[in-house]
């Protein structure tokens, strides 16, 4: 773990995105190991965070340290204002990724995004051979995980069954208080599913396992969270090829991206078509879904016209 004086001495190359939907701002740049002295790139994302429930009780004006700005007109009047610091309310998240590849710099980045078709044959022949070709290293943090070597005590529920068990735990975007943005992420055991387009009615077992469990477990482990306000789902295309389900608050809707059509896949959805139209539906379907220009699969399905063209769906 980095120490503060070594994130400090993070050197700004660029900023790769800024949102103010969700006040945050991811920045690219370096930072120096103390031990060896060698410099490598990183992404620094910072993220404020949102009030919390407790804190509206002294919330108000008890919490304001200095007024920067005020304005009014008639009974209205709006402030630019500081609050007093204080440990029990930290001001914002951050999330270090270092050293970063090329790849993940090119997640992180805004960029232009495009809508693409992937039929089987596209699939087969191009996307297979790309998620082949990553290294196991970018998911070292899934085996980590599974081997219980990193964040094992937030566990929040496993069945260590081979075939249909799964790790149950607070996903790295949740601050873990919020839970309006409760966001969770089960991790299967089982290793070889890629992705959605690996399944098939042998894993019915598993997906079903993982929905029960989940909506039985959450609303336990966190009251007031009902299972009909839990949003069960999965990526196409992910950024880890390890299979694994988001678990998200319904009103976390602000998620840039993560929960949107073209990207985003219910469980239920993906379970019902495995069952009642085929068991191979996800080897036989086409999918549609959002790639940005950056995405090392971009330049290849550009090449090949897998991008929405009318021309293409009529011909
Ligand atoms: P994805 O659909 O493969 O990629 O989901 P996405 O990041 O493009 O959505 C992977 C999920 O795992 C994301 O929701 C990540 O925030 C989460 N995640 C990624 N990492 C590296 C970690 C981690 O180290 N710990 C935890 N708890 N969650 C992670």
């Amino acid at each position: 773990t980095p120490s503060l004086d070594e994130l400090r001495e993070f050197k700004l190359i660029r900023v790769l995105n800024e949102d103010s939907r969700t006040k945050s701002t991811t920045l690219l740049g370096t930072i120096r190991t103390s031990q060896t002295n060698k410099s490598h790139q990183a992404i620094l994302l910072f993220e404020k965070l949102p009030f919390e429930s407790s804190e509206h009780e002294i919330l108000s004006a008890q919490r304001i340290d200095q007024l920067i700005s005020s304005e009014k007109n008639d009974i209205y009047y709006w402030y630019k204002g500081i609050f007093h610091k204080d440990k029990k309310w930290p001001d914002f998240k951050a999330t270090l990724i270092w050293p970063a590849t090329e790849t993940l710099i090119s997640k992180y980045s805004l960029q232009q995004r495009y809508m693409v078709r992937e039929t089987p044959q596209i699939y087969e022949m191009f996307v297979a051979p790309f998620i082949k070709s990553t290294p196991p290293s970018s998911i070292q943090w899934v085996y980590n995980i599974l081997q219980k070597k990193s964040e094992a005590e937030k566990i929040i529920f496993e069945d260590v069954d081979e075939e249909k068990g799964f790790i149950l735990l607070p996903d790295m975007k949740w601050d873990c208080k919020t839970l309006e943005s409760l966001y969770l992420v089960a991790i299967v055991h089982k290793n070889g599913i890629k992705s959605l387009r690996d399944l098939n009615e042998s894993h019915l077992p598993l997906l079903k396992s993982l929905r029960n469990n989940i909506l039985e477990i959450v609303p336990q482990r966190f009251p007031g969270v009902g299972a009909d306000e839990l949003r069960l789902f999965v990526h196409y295309l992910p950024s880890y090829y390890h299979f694994h389900v988001h678990v998200t608050h319904l009103r976390y809707d602000t998620i840039a991206g993560g929960i949107s059509i073209a990207k985003a896949y219910l469980l239920d959805d993906i379970i019902d078509n495995i069952e009642t139209f085929a068991g191979d539906y996800y080897q036989r379907c086409t999918l549609t879904y959002v790639i940005g220009e950056n995405d090392e699969l971009f330049s290849k399905l550009n090449e090949i016209g897998a991008r929405v063209s009318l021309e293409a769906l009529i011909r």
